[in-house]
């Protein structure tokens, strides 16, 4: 009786009240579901993915032995973390040099080799050093997948190279700078995912921007720079420094020994490559003629003089195809005209943050009349800085090539540690692009990072993809939301699997996932994504209640969950997650059962 008069005056509400007749559709933003499927690599992961993998032979060993690296040169052993070492192991080689290449089918790029994993023995044939280095990273990561999953060794032939020349990371935006420990850390990162370019360049260094550009570190935070570049060089990455003068650089013979001056310090210091950065400024400093003429004088003057010091880098002020003039007079073009071939331009594609597609390359690369450097504003949060972007790495062409590009750097968040599962599937990217699968990549990934929690670090992820504006990325795809009242019992048991799975990640990730620099680090939006399973949970027990009829349960309910998301909230706000479409969910519920509430 309770529950039909219950249901009548709601019936009776739902015809005056706006909300409830909004209510019965769920609507659902228009974004486009992620590319590629997950793979069963059957125990073996590799990344980045290689070029061509083949099995000439059907044998297996049996590794419990390890490896015999006696004929590894000791400067490359740095790379066999995971693999277990032993004189009676399997006889191992790693060998390089441009004939032994040849020979061996080696294509002539630097860091391509070719890993045998034979019937008498496994050889790494690498072009270069370089090459040498990776081939034993690949191994090492077949034997670390081996080992994990109690299999044996397959025999193999691997064929790799990059396709593109630079891969790595700019650390170029806006707010708190990496610390030396995330940074060193990122660098052993990248050495272990084949990318091979760190560009340091945070807009909140005052020695690296206006107008402190022109002083000299510090004794302290030299010495990190001394390490950084040391770290990289290990890593096979090349440490590139960059420099933000043009804010108030004044053109003239002062600032210019300004620069040589901070650029021969940071050589003092063990750094072998610089950019100039021209981006986000106004006024004197964005004159394109001048721009290319301090490039060529410095490659003339300090490129050409010290030793070691590779090419230049450029960031424009006209990065992107939205803020650039395309005529003859344009930036571009008059770099095209204008600027040492050898120096290589920065461009963030069609747009600041957005997709990186063939139309975007040709416009900068007729103009420049070189291959342009991709920018890749991902997953940069600096504009969105509540949210972080822990979501699947796509938006990249395929179809590129090194024809096209130069290579691709990823910008990523002033979370350096979250930025990891990105920056893992922009290594796959950049080195293969023709096989790159976004939604595998990202799937491996936190394997990977969170290897005691790979689950409930993926919970994580898929629900803390989109910021609230600019680069809108999708998010908690793998389950429905609904309103109130339409919903089947299916999609009610998805949610509340899924809202119990939130609850309970956090604190798995803490216990057993394996990574505490990362857990400490988005510790605070954590605590929010499990308070957002609770309420979720909450939400729908509280359209459970309601459909009971029970008045004084539903009140008391309704109470409870509207004080927690009241409370919870400027918690939340600081530190999103589930922002598309689980806290909706729970406003939708709060909204669409006031009526009967106030009732
Ligand atoms: O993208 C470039 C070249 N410059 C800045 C970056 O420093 C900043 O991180 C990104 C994202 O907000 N946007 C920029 O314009």
């Amino acid at each position: 009786m309770k529950r039909l008069l219950l249901a009548t005056s709601v019936a009776m509400l739902a015809l005056v009240n706006p909300i409830t007749a909004l209510s019965k559709k769920e609507s659902k933003p228009d974004l486009n579901p992620i590319p590629g499927k997950v793979l069963d690599h059957k125990g073996i992961v590799i990344n980045p993915t290689p070029v061509k993998i083949t099995r000439p032979y059907s044998g297996m060993y049996n590794i419990s032995a390890g490896l015999n690296l006696s004929n590894i040169p000791d400067d490359l052993t740095y790379v066999m973390t995971e693999t277990p070492v032993s004189k009676d192991g399997i006889y191992t080689e790693a060998l390089y040099g441009e004939e032994l290449a040849q020979k061996n089918d080696v294509k002539p790029v630097s860091g391509a080799y070719r890993l045998y994993i034979g019937p008498h023995k496994i050889s790494v044939i690498g072009y270069d050093k370089v090459g040498a280095a990776y081939g034993l990273t690949t191994l090492n990561q077949i034997v670390a997948g081996v080992i994990k999953n109690g299999q044996d060794l397959p025999m193999m032939e691997i064929e790799d190279y990059p396709a593109l020349k630079n891969r790595g990371v700019v650390e170029g935006f806006y707010g708190e700078p990496w610390s030396h420990e995330t940074r060193l850390s990122m660098l052993d990162f990248m050495g272990r995912n084949k990318m091979n370019c760190y560009v340091y360049g945070p807009k909140d260094d005052p020695y690296h921007r206006t107008p402190s550009w022109r002083q000299p570190y510090p004794e302290k935070e030299g010495k990190r720079i001394a390490e950084l570049a040391e770290r990289a060089n290990k890593n096979n990455v090349r440490f590139v420094w960059a420099i933000h003068p043009g804010g108030d650089i004044r053109w003239d013979k002062a600032d210019y020994d300004s620069l040589l001056n901070k650029f021969s310090a940071m050589y003092d210091l063990g750094v072998r490559q610089f950019a100039i950065f021209f981006d986000d400024i106004k006024g004197e400093g964005t004159d394109s003629h001048k721009q290319a003429k301090l490039l060529n004088d410095l490659v003339k003057d300090f490129v050409k003089q010290k030793d070691g010091v590779e090419n230049l880098i450029l960031c424009p002020t006209d990065y992107n195809q939205g803020w650039a003039n395309p005529t003859e007079n344009g930036q571009l073009a008059i770099y095209g005209r204008e600027l040492d071939p050898a120096v290589d331009v920065f461009w963030t594609g069609k747009v600041v943050c957005g997709d990186i597609e063939p139309a975007s390359m040709e416009f900068v690369d007729t103009r420049i009349k070189r291959p342009a450097l991709v920018w890749w504003n991902f997953p940069v949060s600096d504009y969105c800085r509540h949210n972080l972007l822990m979501g699947p790495v796509y938006g990249l062409d395929t179809t590129l090539t090194g024809d096209a590009m130069v290579g691709l750097l990823s910008n990523p968040m002033e979370n350096g540690e979250a930025s990891k599962s990105a920056i893992y599937s922009v290594a796959d990217y950049d080195w293969n692009p023709a096989a790159y699968n976004p939604l595998d990549s990202w799937t491996r990934s936190f394997e990977a990072i969170m290897p005691g929690a790979p689950e409930e670090y993926g919970t994580f992820a898929i629900h803390a993809c989109d910021p609230p504006k600019n680069y809108r990325r999708n998010e908690s795809w793998n389950v429905e939301t609904f309103r109130y009242d339409n919903y089947t019992p299916q999609q009610y048991n998805a949610l509340k699997n899924e809202f119990s799975k939130i609850k309970a990640a956090p604190d798995a990730m803490f216990t057993k996932g394996g990574n505490m620099p990362l857990v400490v680090e988005i510790a605070p939006w954590l605590v929010q994504f499990s308070n957002l399973g609770d309420r979720g949970l909450k939400a729908l027990e509280l359209i459970k209640i309601y459909e009971s009829g029970d008045k004084v349960k539903f009140k008391e309910a309704y109470n409870r969950l509207k004080l927690l998301n009241d409370i919870q909230k400027p918690g939340y706000m600081d530190h999103r997650s589930g922002t598309l479409r689980l806290q909706p969910f729970i406003e939708n519920v709060l909204t669409d059962l006031a009526p009967y509430y106030n009732n």
